[in-house]
């Protein structure tokens, strides 16, 4: 039997629905989704298996013009995608101009391999504002094939599925069949406590956090899990754990219910708060936290 396998990568500005077309290729909650740029800080892969192929989607974060050393290191991984693709997916929003980094942009129109260029969140528009901005994408990138889709509401994300099906090269599988990601668990630990912090904290606090699962200990019951929340300054802290704790209290009450479906057990979630000084800027401690490759 014939069997293809390839390597699909997602790449876009911040904020333009990513990660959401990932999760809904893959039918799990691998990538965390907020309304906030920059949610997405790794290159993270999803793998679909079916009997005959293998999808593996890398979701990664959205471009930007970086302007610290965390910022450099998810650029890094952006640029990774663009290495190691079988088929690229550009994908945009609705009203979006144009991608900011103009070298990315050129990497996409110049692309020797299949572009499915993505025109998102059309359930935003109407079919007038729709047609020029089709026409005006395939202006921009005459070597991308094009589609209108809503991610969020699953409009045209089959036809994206078999389309995709078809580019992939005949290879056997890059990975075991029944693999799903390239994470380990303690990943979704951190990236599930972070979406909360993106989701409770203004401006600069949640670009200031990272998260650090120390134990992860699975039990016939339950998993116990502890973590620390890492903040750059002492006032971050404060902010973070709230009036008599309660803020931070609500971060670990829905992130404990997240996991508890994500990993169909139990969970007892323990959290506190550490200040890590500049730890956005330090090579070493990036490299720890999984951003050098
Ligand atoms: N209306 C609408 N909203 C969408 C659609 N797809 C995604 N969104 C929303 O857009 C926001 C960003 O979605 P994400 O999937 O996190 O976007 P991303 O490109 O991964 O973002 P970064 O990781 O920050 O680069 C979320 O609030 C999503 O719910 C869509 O098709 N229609
Ligand atoms: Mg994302």
């Amino acid at each position: 039997m014939m069997h293809k396998a390839g390597f699909v990568n997602i790449i876009g500005n911040p904020n333009v629905g990513k990660s959401t077309l990932m999760n809904a290729f893959v039918g799990e909650k691998l990538s965390i989704i907020t309304s906030k740029a920059q949610t997405t800080r790794h290159r993270i892969l999803g793998i679909v298996n079916g009997e005959d192929f293998q999808m593996i989607l890398s979701d990664t974060p959205g471009i930007i013009k970086p302007a610290y050393q965390l910022q450099e290191s998810m650029m890094d991984f952006v640029k990774s995608a663009f290495e190691d693709a079988d088929v690229l997916i550009y994908m945009v929003e609705i009203g979006e101009k144009e991608l900011k980094d103009e070298t990315f942009f050129k990497k996409i129109t110049s692309s020797k391999i299949p572009v499915l260029l993505l025109l998102n969140k059309i359930d935003k528009s109407d079919q007038k504002q729709l047609e020029e901005q089709v026409q005006s994408w395939a202006e921009k990138v005459p070597n991308a094939e094009i589609f209108a889709i809503s991610a969020l509401e699953g409009f045209q994300v089959k036809e994206v599925f078999n389309r995709i099906i078809e580019l992939l090269p005949d290879s056997p599988p890059f990975y075991p069949k029944d693999q799903l990601t390239d994470k380990p668990e303690r990943f979704f630990v951190n990236e599930t406590i972070r979406e909360k912090i993106l989701m409770h904290y203004k401006k600069e606090i949640p670009y200031a956090v990272e998260i650090d699962t120390e134990e992860f200990l699975e039990e016939e019951e339950i998993i116990r899990m502890r973590s620390v929340i890492m903040v750059e300054r002492e006032t971050q802290k404060g902010i973070i754990i709230g009036h008599k704790g309660s803020a931070l209290k609500r971060v670990g009450i829905e992130a404990r219910k997240d996991l508890e479906k994500f990993f169909g057990k139990q969970v007892h979630l323990e959290l506190y708060v550490k200040v890590n000084k500049n730890w956005r800027s330090d090579q070493r401690q990036l490299k720890r936290f999984g951003y050098n490759q």
